[in-house]
């Protein structure tokens, strides 16, 4: 996908205007974030496996530099984890933990809101953990540090964790949880969880973490759209416009062919339909019924009309000129599909932006993967 040429150089607009904010007030890299940098660099040494948490729509694009530059570590100790699978698209993930594993990474993907998906993550970790006591049979306390770019999920995963492993209650009482937020940079300061008895492990939830300065346009890009950066970088309008062109580039917009043909039920049923409530959910149970049927029906909407735009859509969407158009298209579709027909253009299309970013990032307008992976992998 990233050889499209509309497509990069959207990416490249929305990658300059963050990478510009480097260096001045506005920049992610505020002296809080280089005082946690340096306090996790310094815990990496004293712990026995990095978590390197990842998210799975960016599974390159959203790896912590910090952990590349302290790559010496035994690569056995450094667990890939990629995160966010529900909002990835799970036929593409399998192939990433195939890239991870032939670069001898332990990887793993999770939904850190899904039970099933933490059990299995937790008997993976205890595997390795298995691993490393044979070697060293006297060890009782295993640390493991979370290490990620903001918002990745660090803070749901040690959550997760704890609230699944087989600790007591009065250890789950007694630990304080992590707190969990849709905004960047919101974990302050290093926390201890236990997720495990005999030998006991404890996860260290950590604060997100972003070099000072980023060079790659694309790279800058994705961390805004999936929301490792705060949206106010590159304004709602502008990431949505990217998002779209993600979505005209893609297949995902051909998934809802049905929607087109089919009239709108007054409240749809869709898997991906049910928002996303943050807590532990049972992966085999159905999904969860959505409370607001409005906002299911809306859902389905936003699909369809996308679908109708993109595929009757008869310019050619290798040129940006004419992918803009198609955006703007959809934007004015879209004005109507959220009942904002009688705002100024303006206001409406913040707000039709904003929506759509929350629909992406909550995956009930598809499921995405916006890296590639490298064709040549012996030279990564
Ligand atoms: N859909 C989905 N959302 C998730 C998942 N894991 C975390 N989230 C959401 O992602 C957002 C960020 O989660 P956090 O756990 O606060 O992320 P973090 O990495 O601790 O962020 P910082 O502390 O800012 O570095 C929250 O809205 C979570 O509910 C997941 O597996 N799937
Ligand atoms: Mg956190």
């Amino acid at each position: 996908m990233t050889n499209q040429e509309s497509l990069l150089l959207m990416a490249k607009r929305v990658g300059n205007t963050v990478r510009k904010m480097a260096g001045t007030d506005k920049s992610w890299y505020t002296p809080f974030m280089a005082a946690a940098s340096d306090a996790v660099s310094r815990r990496i040494p004293d712990v026995d496996f990095v978590l390197d948490l990842r998210d799975a729509r960016i599974p390159l694009s959203s790896e912590c530099e910090l952990l590349r530059r302290l790559s010496s570590s035994p690569s056995s100790r450094r667990i890939v984890v990629l995160n966010k699978l529900d909002l990835a698209s799970r036929s593409l993930v399998k192939g990433w933990i195939r890239y991870f594993e032939r670069q001898n990474f332990p990887a793993f993907s999770v939904n850190s809101h899904n039970k099933d998906n933490i059990q299995e993550f937790l008997g993976f970790l205890q595997v390795q953990v298995r691993a490393l006591k044979k070697a060293e049979p006297e060890r009782h306390t295993i640390t493991m540090i979370l290490v990620g770019i903001p918002n990745v999920g660090k803070s749901a995963l040690a959550n997760s964790l704890h609230q699944i492993g087989r600790i007591s209650a009065a250890e789950k009482g007694k630990l304080k949880h992590a707190v969990v937020s849709p905004l960047p940079g919101e974990t302050k300061a290093i926390c201890s969880l236990k997720v495990a008895s005999h030998p006991s492990i404890y996860i260290l939830d950590t604060p997100g973490i972003l070099p000072q300065q980023m060079i790659d346009l694309e790279v800058c890009a994705k961390l805004a759209l999936t929301g490792a950066l705060r949206n106010s970088l590159v304004g709602e309008k502008a990431l949505a416009e990217y998002f779209l062109c993600v979505l005209n580039m893609s297949y995902e917009y051909q998934k809802w062919e049905k929607l087109s043909t089919h009239e709108l039920p007054v409240s749809g049923k869709d898997d991906n339909v049910a928002p996303n409530t943050g807590s532990l959910k049972n992966r085999s149970s159905r999904p969860e019924a959505a409370t607001d049927h409005t906002q299911d029906s809306v859902v389905l909407s936003v699909r369809k009309s996308l679908f109708e735009a993109v595929s009757s859509f008869r310019g050619n969407l290798q040129d940006e000129e004419e992918m803009l158009r198609l955006i703007e298209a959809e934007f004015v579709v879209l004005r109507k599909v959220f009942n904002l027909p009688t705002e100024s253009e303006e206001d409406s299309d913040h707000k039709v932006a904003v929506k759509l970013l929350n629909l992406f990032r909550t995956g009930r307008i598809g499921h995405y993967i916006l890296d590639s992976i490298p064709v040549n992998i012996e030279n990564n």
